[in-house]
């Protein structure tokens, strides 16, 4: 019997996962990682936001399975075992985080918050705004998601940009590469979309550089990790009305402390991290292909480049 540790934050969402996975795969063995009975025995881990050192005490551990596509809340563990780490992703993932992009690109572009505004007066207040084929949106990350989510949105109509560490090519999409072209990616775009992973490279990049390159007014959509953004210098260009408005899902400290001034800035929307959150049916399906195929031969389509950080 192959044996299995479990961790998530919460002790019941650690049971369902454990009884989703027993279910999927009976020949295999499931333990919540905090109380299992041979430490020696287990080969793989399936972690969400594992806490620092607690993977040490599996000498015979194969792979380590992050329960999202980011792995950065895996290489948080300071002391993490030199192993393979596997994504969850697939098509229910990305079909979630293109109905998120759209959602709130269409609401920046169409000025949704005004309108709301001019209702909660009782003023008849029409807003006129470009078609979306002059509303130029940029995608940064053209991965699973970014490249999906930029897609849509030329589909809608609208002026896509894209940018990613290697060249691509994207029907419909203007695409940028590397720290040569993020000036270029960022000149005239109003609508900016981050789905990039959190790297050394990435933390921190939407800041004041970034904000001043968007054309006056732009709006931010950050669906991707809550440290790519530079809280400070977003409430200051929301201030000088360098930018108009945020969409904002991830943050610095999950859930977002209660006293944060984003909850109540009239021009934040906040989100509570469900941009694409994975359904565990969906991903213990996916979770238990991949354990089968990586035990297989060791290798599964899913694996992340631990040195690249993503
Ligand atoms: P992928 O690994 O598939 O894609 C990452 C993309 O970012 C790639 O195109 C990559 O370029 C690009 N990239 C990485 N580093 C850089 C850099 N330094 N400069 C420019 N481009 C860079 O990731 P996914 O699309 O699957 O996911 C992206 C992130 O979204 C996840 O890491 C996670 O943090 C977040 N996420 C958020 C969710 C939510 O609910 N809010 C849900 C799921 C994920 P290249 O192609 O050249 O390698
Ligand atoms: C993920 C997430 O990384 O949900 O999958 O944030």
């Amino acid at each position: 019997m192959m044996n299995v540790a479990i961790y998530l934050p919460s002790e019941t969402k650690t049971q369902d996962w454990i009884r989703m996975m027993g279910e999927l795969m009976p020949d295999w063995n499931f333990h919540p990682l905090t109380a299992v009975p041979d430490p020696e025995a287990i080969r793989y881990a399936v972690v969400w936001r594992p806490t620092t050192g607690c993977l040490r005490p599996f000498p015979n551990l194969k792979a380590i399975v992050s329960i999202g596509a980011g792995i950065d809340h895996v290489l948080a563990d300071e002391d993490l075992p030199d192993l393979p780490i596997i994504r969850t992703v697939g098509t229910d993932l990305t079909q979630r985080m293109k109905e998120y992009v759209a959602l709130h690109v269409l609401r920046h572009h169409r000025n949704m918050p005004a309108l709301q505004a001019s209702q909660a007066r009782s003023e008849w207040a029409p807003v006129v705004v470009p078609p979306a084929t002059r509303r130029r949106v940029g995608v940064m990350g053209l991965g699973n998601l970014g490249a999906e989510a930029a897609k849509c949105l030329s589909a809608i109509g609208f002026d896509v940009v894209g940018w990613a560490r290697s060249p691509k090519t994207i029907d419909g999409v203007t695409t940028f590469s590397g720290a040569a072209g993020f000036g270029d990616f960022l000149d005239g775009t109003e609508i900016l979309v981050n789905l990039l992973p959190l790297t050394d490279e990435t933390r921190g990049i939407l800041n004041n550089d970034t904000f001043n390159r968007l054309k006056r007014g732009a709006s931010i959509i950050n669906a991707a990790r809550g440290p790519h953004l530079v809280d400070d210098d977003l409430l200051g260009a929301l201030a000088s009305g360098q930018i108009a408005a945020a969409t904002l899902d991830v943050f610095h400290v999950e859930p977002l402390p209660s006293d944060h001034p984003f909850w109540q800035h009239p021009q934040i929307t906040v989100t509570p991290h469900v941009a694409s959150l994975i359904d565990a049916p969906t991903g213990s399906r996916i979770i238990s292909r991949n354990l089968r195929a990586f035990e297989k031969d060791g290798t599964v389509a899913d694996l992340a480049d631990a040195r690249r950080g993503y």
